[in-house]
């Protein structure tokens, strides 16, 4: 069995460190016992397996995968932690959404998260990226947009939980999402897609076009504020930082500042606006900026002319924006246009200067194929961009691309690759940093068609992942997802370093601790019920299989808060706690408290369970919440 036999190849390969060439003569004395063939039967095989064997695909039952993979959950709302290359979902990271099985946007301390937007249940995430140091990832948080309802969260890796949310002011539907890469993360970038009035009261003219702008937005990553926002000529969809920790530039489709799907797509060209970041906190700390809507976010002035920004023309409808991983280029995708625009970084200061003109910038303009979205890059020279008309992944050489457009001859697609179906993004495994190593690609495919059993008129999307460790790319793996990921990066599973348990001084519940002790309760050991009014406070603790109480007394109609601290110490032990009856449930994971509020609106006895499976007893691991009517 040929298929099995370079599997075991692959895996020996790995764990030995051997050269994959050099594995395969002992290997051939090794598999010559367990495999019936002749001497020549298997030299022939082994000729053709040295050309094959690759990247191994393989992640067998107990073993860990090489990669995280964080998947944006698109408008469910969601973050995903896949493992790569198994693609095993790992994890699910409510953001936006509410989650019933943790309770995200039911519990007190998700609500704090979630701050001004608590109400909020819905959201349409498109970029999960990972804080940087130095251009290499850094483990510490990852940052996604909603650009249903205009805001930017922050994962903490430590823990894989929401910890920051913000509504961006000024704006509507935060779109492209990107951080700063050098020297760290110190702002998470984000374009705001729609335009709308400066101010928009409701009181002037909304049908006055002119009046309309879509801002850059500059968010401290420590402190999750916005530091400050760039007004710029037509609107902004996709953004990405440089390796210098100067540039940031972002794609605008809507040059024409059209209102209508006719009118957004009149020009031939649009254009990449390139931010200085240098200029802009100069500016900021000299104080020109302006402020509107009744809040203090510095608005700073990067319209055409100013000095903050450069405007460079490049054809029709821009998307994607990405910048290569040697940190040289910016790459534009055509979307409407065939081709992709290569950006030198190395010219732009000589742009801001004067010194040559913003098409001066441009040094190829590589014709891909129908449909160009998003790229991504290997640690070889090469670029990877998703054709969505075409449904296909255009390989192509960046050095060659350049030698094109100086007017040589020479063909700088290296391959096209058929996927299933109309590829949005596409992501290499830490291909936005410098540690890009051109073992594997993902394929966001926005249609399945036929490519899994049907379920229905609605479709699941298919993330394919490819292996691009060779010459040829591979197709290796097919994955349904559900809607929608637009987005994913991947990181070697080194620079994560989750927690087993929470500690208990983290802040996610710090409020509720610091609540409880005011009522003069420690979480930690003590069971008991606070009277405030019509408010009621209750403490318990938990430990497998047992709750810490086994019943409490509530008036009908009191507001009830229910605090659960969970002192068990081992890893994976789980408990949850769930009111039959009122849409009361929440997780609480080794050593952490987690609250709920709700009313009391039924009376009689209501019971609660512990719905984490944590023991055999789980299913007794309950008790009674009396409700008197008196
Ligand atoms: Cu191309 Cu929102 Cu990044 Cu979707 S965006 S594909
Ligand atoms: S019980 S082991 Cu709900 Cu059948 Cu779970
Ligand atoms: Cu505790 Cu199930």
């Amino acid at each position: 069995n040929p298929t099995e036999l370079s599997g075991e190849i692959n895996a020996e390969d790995s764990s030995n460190g051997l050269s994959r060439r050099g594995f395969l003569g002992a290997g051939a004395v090794a598999a010559a016992g367990a495999v019936p063939m002749t001497a020549a039967m298997f030299a022939a095989s082994a000729k053709t397996q040295a050309a094959e064997i690759r990247n191994d695909t393989s992640v067998h039952p107990g073993e860990l995968d090489e990669y995280y993979g964080f998947w944006s959950g698109g408008h469910s709302g969601e973050i995903r932690i896949l493992g790569i290359p198994s693609m095993r979902e790992l994890m699910r990271i409510p953001v936006f959404n509410t989650d019933s099985a943790t309770g995200w946007g039911l519990t007190n301390e998700s609500k704090r998260v979630k701050g001004d937007s608590a109400h909020i249940h819905a959201g349409d995430c498109h970029h999960p990226h990972m804080s940087m140091t130095d251009g290499h990832y850094n483990g510490k948080y990852v940052f996604i947009n909603d650009k249903a309802n205009s805001r930017v969260a922050r994962v903490r890796c430590d823990v894989m939980k929401t910890d920051k949310m913000i509504t961006i002011p000024n704006v509507q539907a935060i779109h492209g999402l990107r951080v700063q890469k050098v020297p760290y993360t110190k702002y998470v970038i984000c374009n705001a897609e729609f335009e709308i009035p400066m101010n928009n009261d409701g009181k002037s003219s909304m049908e006055d076009v002119s009046t309309y702008r879509s801002l850059f937005n500059v968010i401290d990553a420590e402190a999750m504020e916005v530091a400050f926002q760039v007004m710029v000529d037509g609107n902004l969809d996709n953004t990405d930082a440089d390796y210098d920790g100067r540039f940031f530039a972002s794609t605008c489709y809507n040059s024409e500042m059209g209102m209508t799907l006719g009118e957004m797509v009149v020009a031939e060209r649009d254009h990449v606006v390139i931010f200085d970041l240098h200029a802009c906190e100069k500016a900021l700390k000299a104080g020109k900026f302006k402020t509107y809507n009744d809040n203090k976010v510095p608005v700073l002035d990067g319209t055409k002319g100013s000095n903050l920004t450069r405007y460079i023309p490049v054809p029709k409808s821009p998307h994607g924006l990405n910048t290569s991983s040697d940190g040289k280029y910016f790459v534009a995708n055509g979307k409407l246009s065939p081709t992709v625009s290569v950006i030198s970084i190395k010219k732009l200061a000589d742009l801001f200067d004067d010194k040559i003109k913003p098409r001066d910038a441009i040094v190829a303009e590589p014709e891909l194929g129908l449909g160009p979205l998003h790229t991504a890059f290997d640690n070889r020279g090469n670029a990877y961009t998703t054709l969505f008309l075409d449904s296909q992944i255009a390989k192509w050489n960046v050095e060659e691309a350049i030698e094109a457009y100086q007017g040589k001859k020479v063909n700088y697609i290296r391959q096209k690759l058929d996927v299933h179906y109309q590829p949005g993004h596409n992501h290499t495994s830490q291909g936005e940093t410098r540690d890009a190593d051109g073992k594997w690609l993902i394929s966001l495919c926005k249609f399945s068609k036929d490519r899994f059993l049907p379920v229905g008129p609605l479709h699941p999307e298919n993330d394919q992942l490819i292996d691009i460790s060779g010459d040829e790319m591979k197709l290796v793996h097919d994955g349904p997802t559900y809607a929608e990921p637009h987005d994913c990066m991947i990181v070697h599973r080194s620079k994560v370093k989750p927690k087993k348990v929470w500690t208990r001084d983290d802040p996610i519940f710090a409020e509720t601790v610091a609540m409880a002790k005011r009522d003069g309760v420690n979480v930690e050991s003590d069971n008991k019920i606070i009277r405030d009014g019509n408010k009621v406070r209750v403490y318990m603790t938990s430990v497998a299989p047992a709750f810490g109480m086994n019943d409490f007394k509530v008036k009908l109609g009191n507001e009830v808060t229910v605090v659960v601290t969970n002192l068990d110490k081992i890893e994976d032990v789980t408990h949850g706690f769930c009111l039959t009856n009122h849409g009361v449930q929440m997780e609480v994971a080794p050593q952490a408290t987690a609250s709920i509020t709700f009313i009391a609106d039924k009376p009689g006895v209501q019971w609660y369970y512990c719905n984490w499976f944590c023991h055999a007893l789980h299913m007794e691991m309950r008790g009674r919440m009396f409700v008197s009517a008196e």
